[in-house]
C-alpha cells in the first residue's frame, strides 16, 4: 500500500509541474558573436536552473553521431549528463572512433555500418573524439549537467525553449574559446516571456588538422 501512495503521489506532482509548465514557461534567445562581431556556429548554451528540482523529472534521449565523408556530423553534440550516444558510419571505409579526455575515455575499434555499441556519456565535462584511421576528423561532445541546453547556428543564435519559470546561471561554451566558461556565466530570470541574451567571445585559431589531399591513398584518405 506504500508503494501505491508514494506512485500517487509522484503521479500528482508530474501532473502539477506539467501544469506549471505550460502556465509559466519561456524561453532564452541566444546571440553569440567574436571578438570582431561576427557570428560564432557551434556554441553551446547552458542554463542551469538555481533550484535543480527544476529537472529533476526529466531523462536523457538517445543521440546520434554521424560518420559521413570522413567528418563527424555533427561536429558539436551536447547530451543530457547519461545520454547513450550512437556512433553509427555511413561511409564505405572503416572509422576507429575514440577519445581520451577525462570525461569520457573510450575505443570503437575498427567498424562499418551500425556495429558499434552505443556509448553512455555519464559524467560532465567536454568529450574529444577523434579516429585513429583519419587524423584530421575530430568532433566534440558537450556533456551537460542540465538539460536546458542549446548551440548556435551560422548565424550565431541558439533558442532554449520551456524553461520552467525561475532563476538561472547561464554560460557558454565553445571549442575554440579562449577564455573559461566561467567567464561567461550571466545570471537570469525566467518568467512567461523570452529573454534575449548575447555573448562575446575571443577565438583561439581552430586546431584542426589538415585532410591530405592526392589520389595514392589506399582508399583510406
Ligand atoms: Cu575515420
Amino acid at each position: 500500500m506504500a508503494g501505491m501512495k508514494t506512485i500517487l503521489c509522484s503521479m500528482l506532482a508530474l501532473a502539477s509541474v506539467g501544469i506549471a509548465h505550460a502556465a509559466h514557461a519561456a524561453e532564452i534567445l541566444a546571440t553569440v558573436r567574436d571578438s570582431k562581431g561576427l557570428p560564432v556556429e557551434d556554441a553551446v548554451i547552458l542554463a542551469m536552473p538555481l533550484n535543480r528540482k527544476a529537472f529533476e523529472a526529466a531523462k536523457p534521449h538517445g543521440q546520434v553521431i554521424d560518420q559521413v565523408n570522413k567528418e563527424f556530423i555533427p561536429y558539436v553534440r551536447v547530451v543530457f549528463n547519461g545520454t547513450l550516444v550512437s556512433f553509427p558510419n555511413k561511409d564505405n571505409i572503416r572509422h576507429h572512433v575514440y577519445s581520451f579526455s577525462p570525461a569520457k575515455k573510450f575505443e570503437l575499434p575498427l567498424y562499418s555500418g551500425v556495429s558499434a555499441p552505443p556509448v553512455l556519456f555519464d559524467k560532465p565535462g567536454v568529450v574529444v573524439l577523434g579516429c585513429n584511421i583519419h587524423d584530421w576528423m575530430i568532433g566534440y561532445v558537450y556533456v551537460a549537467d542540465t538539460p536546458f541546453f542549446g548551440k548556435t547556428e551560422k548565424e550565431g543564435h541558439a533558442t532554449l525553449a520551456n524553461l520552467p519559470a525561475g532563476d538561472y546561471q547561464v554560460h557558454i561554451w565553445h571549442p575554440d574559446m579562449e577564455k573559461s566558461e566561467q567567464t561567461t556565466m550571466q545570471r537570469v530570470t525566467i518568467t512567461d516571456k523570452p529573454v534575449n541574451m548575447a555573448w562575446t567571445i575571443t577565438l583561439k585559431p581552430p586546431f584542426r588538422i589538415p585532410r591530405p589531399t592526392g589520389t595514392n591513398n589506399n582508399g583510406y584518405r
